[in-house]
């Protein structure tokens, strides 16, 4: 089945928050952000701005009928600013004017009176004086202190890895307005439709069911509208509260990259040490997470950082402390990964350090320490039906890597300015929500008098084609052609407590509770079926709309079936609920069952770098992927390539940068690169691994989000291995891999 958006996207045709046609009388906002990155917020004046034109009103923290806070995990964040500012760019007053421009003009004329404090912008220099947020955590599977003499080889460094902005194509946005009950209905551009619902009910003081969240799609999310889509909402329903008018707030491009967080920089110091055979013996790490200005989602992405800092490798004695570190930049978020990605690179760091110093290609190590059906995880759980071992086999036979290694050498013997390098990245990565609420979900069904059908779940479509999927499992389970669903926006007045679409688990949740829902309807259309054809339930069968019996089609089609169940007064609806059993974690212990199942891939890929001018280009990337029984080929293969691509960008090109003061020097597109369609390597061929899938897995089609955007992290030791190729002197471990990082490595200052 083919994405139901993709000819809507295409022509234009697909309708965002700012698309929707606008209400007699709705406002425009526009927020004004802090100047300074730290500070005593002393005055706030509105006169002269109150006085521009087009401007109804500016709303700061002390129009706030409930609580001034939106901190999700820690209370720590405020809406609007109150008495400090602690990151620049910080939301300080709302603007609500008769259009955006206006709105925007008078936002330059407000005076802010703020005593200035220094920043600290360093996670390593927070954790030093203290400043952090929740637990220092560690995670630890045997003990390395005991085991360090036994190893042959020892390296210890540190390294870092940058931040990543999310850069979805549809900026954050929201459009309140009030209802005749003087509640709220919010269209909100957000990954967590209960999260937007939640929030404004604590910020505006009103119950729950005051205020209904609708989300019809989102033009890209990866995780920065998981959380970070709430405080525009809210905004939005305040001012709409307030002035009881319908009031639009849509980020201009500049204010939503100064304003939201972004992927959280690490840094960390490793220590690594190997017996004779290359098998890892002990492995240390500290990760230093910059957090931010507040704590947001980042205890839960650290967690994910623990989760993953062993990849796909069984390491019998390790350890892994973390810890978020409070900076005064945007408080960073979600994306693509969940902290997964950073505990990951700094293995592959620690790895490729040995094999640089053993002059041995990393791969060599990687081979020799991955992980086997049964080993187990340092937090606990049994690795079962491993794929790591398959997938790197099948990576293996595919590129011929005896002969792609000697085809490099030889290559590079012969160009004295290119190089090439190769990398290899194995992934493992776990499928749960590791905040064990969230992971439920639920399901709406109705089947109409005319046998077409309605489905509503809690995913949300963020362009990932998720509402396809979830149209394919209703179509399968009742027997109905695709064109007899229709999936409705996701709305928290039919689908209550929501858990955002997020973890890569939407479709396996969602699909969960949607299957379970059309059975149910399935299973009592079929007894209608039965008595109108005097024969027994166990005989029928539902497919394509016809009824079978006895594997024969009869002639009786699903709508009259369902004609029939209404007019004898048999119910066409359902709701289902679904929560992934089996799930538990200690966090005192550290220990538990943690993930339904686990993803498995392995990626090959190939740089050529250009020593003269310290560019490069990706010729190949190659990847077998463990998709388990994919549900949907087409969609799984863009999930696939666009996180491959995300993150090759997220550890070459896109360099997130804040200067000491606090302010965000990467804050365009001029000046933070993104990868366009030149810099995707030339051949990207993803392989599916097929095999049975998971029982946990909607269909069994494992979850397909976030896994293979870490592929992406090879990019950074393939380029890493060109550059050796030209001058073997060591250099930082610091991603991204930017032109002019690799011109410095290739020629390095003598020292
Ligand atoms: N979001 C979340 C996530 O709230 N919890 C998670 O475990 C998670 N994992 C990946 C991506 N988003
Ligand atoms: Mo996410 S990083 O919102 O799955």
């Amino acid at each position: 089945m083919k994405h139901i958006d993709a000819q809507k996207h295409v022509t234009g045709r697909s309708l965002y928050v700012d698309d929707v046609p606008q209400r007699e009388g709705t406002l425009h906002a526009v927020i004004l952000g802090s100047p300074e990155a730290h500070g005593k917020l002393r005055a706030i004046h509105v006169e002269q701005a109150l006085q521009a034109q087009g401007v109804v009103a500016i709303l700061t923290a002390k129009d706030i009928p409930g609580e001034n806070q939106i901190g999700g995990i820690f209370p720590d964040e405020p809406l609007l600013a109150d008495g400090e500012v602690h990151y620049r760019a910080q939301p300080i007053a709302i603007i609500v004017a008769d259009s955006d421009h206006h709105a925007r003009l008078a936002r330059d004329l407000i005076k802010l009176d703020i005593e200035s404090l220094r920043p600290v912008t360093s996670p390593r220099e927070a954790y030093a004086s203290g400043d952090v947020i929740g637990r220092v955590r560690t995670f630890k599977i045997g003990d390395p202190s005991d085991v360090w003499e036994q190893c042959t080889h020892i390296f210890s460094g540190q390294g870092s890895c940058g931040g990543q902005e999310h850069l979805y194509i549809e900026t954050q946005g929201a459009y309140a307005y009030p209802t005749e009950t003087g509640h709220l209905r919010i269209l909100s551009s957000t990954q967590g439709p209960t999260a937007v619902q939640r929030t404004a009910s604590r910020v505006l003081d009103l119950p729950m069911h005051a205020i209904e969240v609708d989300v019809l799609r989102l033009g890209g999310g990866f995780g920065g509208k998981e959380d970070q889509a709430t405080p525009w909402a809210v905004m939005a329903a305040l001012a709409a509260l307030k002035l009881h008018r319908p009031v639009k707030l849509i980020l201009h491009r500049l204010d939503d990259m100064a304003m939201t967080g972004k992927r959280h920089p690490y840094e960390f110091d490793y220590k690594i040490g190997l017996d004779p055979d290359l098998r890892i013996l002990a492995y240390e790490v500290f990760l230093y997470q910059d957090a931010g200005a507040s704590a947001d989602l980042s205890p839960a992405v650290l967690e994910r950082s623990l989760f993953h800092f062993t990849n796909s490798y069984f390491v019998p004695n390790a350890r892994a402390t973390a810890a978020s570190c409070r900076t005064n930049t945007t408080s960073h978020t979600a994306f693509r990964g969940f902290g997964g990605p950073q505990g990951m690179f700094a293995i592959e760091t620690a790895i490729a350090h040995a094999a640089e110093a053993l002059s041995l290609p990393a791969y060599r190590i990687q081979s020799a320490n991955l992980l086997r059906e049964g080993d187990t995880f340092p937090y606990g759980q049994t690795a079962q039906d491993v794929r790591a071992h398959d997938a790197w086999k099948a990576l293996e036979q595919s590129i011929e890597i005896d002969r792609l290694s000697d085809q490099i050498e030889a290559f590079n013997q012969s160009h004295p300015f290119q190089k090439k390098g190769l990398a290899l990245m194995p992934i493992c990565f776990g499928i749960s929500f590791t905040k064990k609420t969230l992971n439920q979900a639920g399901a709406l069904v109705h089947v109409y008098q005319d046998g077409s059908v309605s489905i509503s779940t809690g995913a949300v479509e963020m362009g990932q084609g998720v509402s396809t999927k979830m149209i394919q499992v209703a179509s399968h389970t009742l027997g109905l052609p695709a064109d007899r669903v229709r999936i409705e926006a996701t709305n928290t007045s039919r689908i209550a407590n929501t858990s955002p679409s997020a973890a890569s688990a939407t479709a396996d949740l969602n699909g969960k509770a949607l299957a379970q829902a059309c059975e149910r309807v399935y299973h009592r259309l079929l007894g209608v079926a039965a008595v109108m054809l005097g024969c027994d339930v166990s005989a029928l069968k539902l497919q394509h709309g016809r009824i079978f019996r006895d594997g024969q089609a009869v002639e009786l089609s699903f709508d009259q079936i369902a004609l029939e169940a209404y007019n004898q007064r048999v119910s066409l609806s359902e709701y289902a609920h679904y929560a992934t059993p089996g799930l538990s974690f200690d966090t005192t212990l550290e220990k538990g069952h943690p993930f339904a199942y686990h993803v498995y891939g392995c990626a090959a890929l190939i740089a050529t770098v250009d020593c003269l001018r310290g560019i490069y280009t990706f010729d190949r990337v190659h990847v077998i992927h463990d998709f388990g029984d994919c549900m949907n080929r087409d969609v799984d293969l863009g999930q696939a390539e666009g996180g491959i691509v995300q993150g090759i960008g997220w550890m070459t090109m896109e360099e997130l940068r804040f200067n000491e003061q606090g302010r965000l020097l990467s804050n365009a597109l001029s000046t933070y690169k993104v990868p366009d369609i030149f810099a995707v390597p030339e051949q990207l061929r993803v392989e599916f691994l097929d095999h049975a899938g998971s029982p946990y897995a909607i269909f069994k089609s494992k979850a397909v989000g976030e896994p293979p955007l870490m592929y992406g992290i090879g990019a950074y030791f393939a380029i890493r291995n060109a550059i050796r190729a030209f001058q073997s002197q060591p250099f930082a471990f610091s991603a991204p891999m930017t032109h002019e990082k690799v011109l410095m490595a290739l020629y390095p200052t003598p020292s």
